[in-house]
């Protein structure tokens, strides 16, 4: 894959670039994405029926289990070649004085893993819970026979601190993400489908702000068509290539 010269170049003058990732950028760490179909026991589900709060109170013993199956899943894999590039990006735009920002749709903590520093996690994350009565975060608690655990405070369920459909996104994560998308030079979309509101909406604000927004991504999204350069294929062979054309 050629990386094109203009923006290699401006990549090495920016000095500020957002980067926004899906679970495609965890694919290739053997995390299946919301689009794959669901393995096994969970294979009857869709995804965006069980992520709600309705799904929840229907059935707390089962979205609880969905990701707990998850956690298990996840705690088996490594960050992959795309993660580790993302990183090694925030560490030369650094020495040049630059600002890099990593917004995640993500709950895998593989950027964090990665040792990425600047993560902004738009949908929470799988590893923290919190009590779905108080909606606290909870530390501690007790995993017993019984799923979901109960609150230490209050004796209801516990949940996982993800956003689910229909839920507002955390207020400080979000006009975080909005503040570096608006200021970006750069704005790098990978391995998101682009379509859950409201990430979704943040490559077109960074368009909006003129920003150079690049998809990574093997397949075509409704961003495509407005973004300034395609790297059409995988985020683990494309990054670690650009990485290596932008900053030797
Ligand atoms: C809200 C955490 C309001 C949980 C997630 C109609 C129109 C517009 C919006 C809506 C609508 N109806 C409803 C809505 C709102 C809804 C929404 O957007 N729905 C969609 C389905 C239309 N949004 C919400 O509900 C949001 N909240 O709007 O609240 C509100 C406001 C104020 C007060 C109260 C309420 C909340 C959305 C967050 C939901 N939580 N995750 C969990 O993980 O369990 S979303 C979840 O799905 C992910 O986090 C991610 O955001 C999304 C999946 O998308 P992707 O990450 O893109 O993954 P996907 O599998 O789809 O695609 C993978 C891509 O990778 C593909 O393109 C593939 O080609 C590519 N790929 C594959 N391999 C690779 C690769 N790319 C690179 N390299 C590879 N190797």
């Amino acid at each position: 894959m050629t990386i094109p010269a203009r923006l290699v170049e401006v990549l090495r003058s920016a000095k500020a670039v957002a980067v926004l990732t899906g679970a495609g950028i965890s694919a290739e760490s053997g995390v299946p994405t919301f689009r794959d179909a669901q393995t096994g026991l969970w294979a009857k589900y869709q995804p965006t029926e069980l992520a709600t709060p309705e799904a929840f109170r229907r059935d707390p013993q089962l979205v609880w289990d969905w990701y707990d199956w998850r956690r298990k899943t996840i705690a088996k894999v490594r960050p992959n070649a795309g993660h580790l590039a993302l990183t090694r990006m925030e560490r030369q735009l650094t020495t040049q004085g630059a600002q890099f920002t990593l917004i995640t749709q993500n709950v895998d903590s593989l950027h964090q893993l990665a040792a990425t520093h600047n993560v902004v996690e738009l949908h929470g994350n799988l590893y923290r819970v919190k009590c779905f009565a108080e909606d606290r975060p909870i530390e501690f608690w007790e995993a017993g026979e019984v799923t979901p655990p109960r609150c230490p405070e209050c004796g209801g369920p516990l949940r996982p601190a993800v956003v689910w459909f229909g839920e507002a996104l955390p207020s400080d994560a979000f006009n975080h993400a909005l503040q570096a998308a608006a200021q970006c030079e750069v704005f790098f979309s990978i391995g998101t489908s682009s379509i859950v509101e409201p990430a979704a909406s943040l490559p077109r604000l960074a368009l909006e702000y003129e920003a150079v927004v690049v998809e990574i991504n093997p397949e075509e999204t409704p961003l495509t068509a407005s973004a300034a350069y395609i790297l059409r294929g995988r985020a683990g062979e494309i990054l670690p290539e650009l990485v290596k054309e932008v900053w030797g």
